[in-house]
């Protein structure tokens, strides 16, 4: 037999599901750990935008947004959210119109509410030189934590319902006991003893009434909370078979992330299922970039020469809608000596993260030198465009960069106590395939499957594309501390990994 208990969880976690498939089947997010704000770099018609949108830590919330135009030719931007793909994605609201600083002309911010769980994308209206021209950024809208109520609160509330069902409870009873009474009579014991079966009875049902509400809030709080939890970076299981055939599954207790996401429903990002980091840890001092193969459930690689100790490992994935996951696990290795089993698998080395001091400047073993072109301080929750500079040994611009994978340049930035990890591009940190989904939605013309070809840094129509010894990957550090950040781009054929260490106040 079913109680009134399991009856009211099963209404409520019914819900929950329906609310985790809407999120899952109609949503991207952000492909990292502890990096949940979106920063974009691109194009609304003739007009170079900017965007950085910081998200709220739980939903309903405000998101802020800031858009800077490189040109001088932005009269007015405003913006508005919409669902990314499905039903009313294509009813935007009115827009709001963001407000110019009145220091830096360039510079517009706007605060949008978002209401809703799920893939969405900010709307950015621009209205300038050119005439009028829009863009839209995918933001996943996600809990990312439970907030706890205030003490304070907690009591006033508390207070306050005590006082109301005090109130519910005497006005039941007088009326039961005194609304029949003519003007002036006493008060029978007959009506006395009305007064009170009724105010008795009227107490059960206020009880009652809050027994209902305080289970519905406790289910409706845990299931937030398992909603937060949904979007927490899915457990990877590492391990190493044989001399070097590394074997990764995600881990069984990851039940719900299992069945709505698993290894059996990925699509390709810049060619590979899955793109494999191993980070040696505590010195940060090796990394490795790896395309391991789906093979029976399992993503298996062979791994490349690398050096013996503890390994943290990032697995990003990008699931059939469009859905990008960063998987965490780790591993002891010993040496190995191997071929790369992939074209595109890299790896680079760096000084220990707690000896190295606040870099810019990386010289390569080959005599490549990579600049940071960074103001002396940064700061964190602030959107900056990074800009590098790749020279070659006689310190000349590079003339033989290439695309590594379709795209200028990959950064991996890394925080040393492994809470933030983010890869990103000149494009920024907006997963390839959520753009994909968004211009394909917004141009509805357009098929689907259709790849836009205009985003910065990425033309995959042509692999062999040179590219500017000058690029720049917008980002934001989530929080202040120290980061290492790899730099991975293709030099002469070669895939050249340059390292830099970043103290963010
Ligand atoms: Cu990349």
């Amino acid at each position: 037999m079913i109680s009134l208990r399991g009856i009211c969880r099963i209404a409520i976690r019914g819900g929950l599901l329906t609310a985790l498939a809407l999120i899952f089947f109609a949503r991207t997010a952000a492909a990292h750990v502890g990096s949940p704000n979106v920063f974009y770099e691109g194009d609304a018609g003739p007009y170079h935008l900017f965007v950085a949108v910081a998200v709220p830590q739980v939903i309903p919330g405000v998101a802020q947004i800031n858009v800077r135009a490189r040109d001088n030719d932005v009269n007015s931007i405003s913006t508005s959210v919409a669902r990314l793909s499905g039903a009313g994605s294509q009813y935007a609201p009115v827009p709001d119109v963001a407000k110019r600083s009145p220091l830096d002309p360039h510079q517009f911010a706007a605060n949008l509410w978002l209401m809703e769980f799920g893939s969405l994308r900010v709307i950015v209206k621009v209205d300038g030189a050119h005439g009028p021209a829009e863009l839209s950024v995918p933001v996943p809208s996600f809990a990312q934590r439970s907030l706890p109520m205030p003490r304070w609160l907690g009591a006033l509330l508390l207070a306050l319902t005590i006082g109301l069902a005090i109130g519910a409870i005497s006005i039941v009873g007088a009326a039961a006991r005194d609304s029949l009474l003519t003007p002036g009579a006493e008060v029978s014991p007959e009506a006395r003893r009305r007064g009170r079966r009724a105010m008795a009875f009227t107490a059960v049902v206020v009880g009652l009434i809050f027994w209902g509400a305080f289970e519905w809030w406790s289910v409706d709080a845990s299931d937030y909370a398992a909603i937060a939890g949904f979007f927490k970076p899915p457990k990877l299981e590492v391990k190493l078979v044989g001399t070097n055939q590394l074997e990764l599954q995600p881990s069984p207790a990851d039940e719900n992330w299992n069945k709505a996401v698993g290894f059996n429903r990925l699509v390709t990002d810049h060619g590979h299922l899955m793109h494999l980091f191993l980070l040696r840890t505590p010195a940060f001092d090796r990394i490795l970039h790896l395309h391991p193969d789906l093979k029976d459930g399992k993503f298996v690689e062979s791994l490349p020469s690398l050096d013996a100790g503890h390994y943290e490992v990032f697995a990003d994935v990008v699931s059939n809608n469009g859905f990008p996951w960063t998987l965490v696990g780790s591993i002891d290795l010993p040496q190995i000596t191997a071929k790369p089993a992939n074209p595109d698998d890299s790896g680079g080395s760096a000084a220990p993260i707690s000896t190295a001091s606040d870099s810019t400047i990386d010289v390569l073993a080959d005599g490549t030198r990579v600049t940071w072109k960074r103001d002396a301080s940064l700061r964190a929750n602030t959107a900056t465009i990074f800009e590098f500079d790749v020279r070659d040994p006689n310190g000349q611009p590079a003339s033989d960069l290439g695309l590594y994978m379709g795209m200028a340049a990959h950064a991996e930035i890394i925080k040393d106590d492994l809470s933030v990890f983010a890869h990103i591009h000149p494009s920024g940190s907006v997963p390839m395939a959520s753009l994909m989904m968004v211009n394909a939605s917004a141009d509805s013309s357009q098929p689907s499957m259709d790849m836009p070809m205009n985003m910065p840094g990425m033309d995959m129509s042509n692999m062999s594309a040179k590219v500017s010894p000058e690029f720049s990957i917008p980002y934001g550090f989530p929080k202040p501390g120290r980061y290492r950040i790899f730099l991975q781009f293709k030099r002469a054929g070669q895939i050249e990994t340059a390292s830099f260490t970043a103290d963010v106040h």
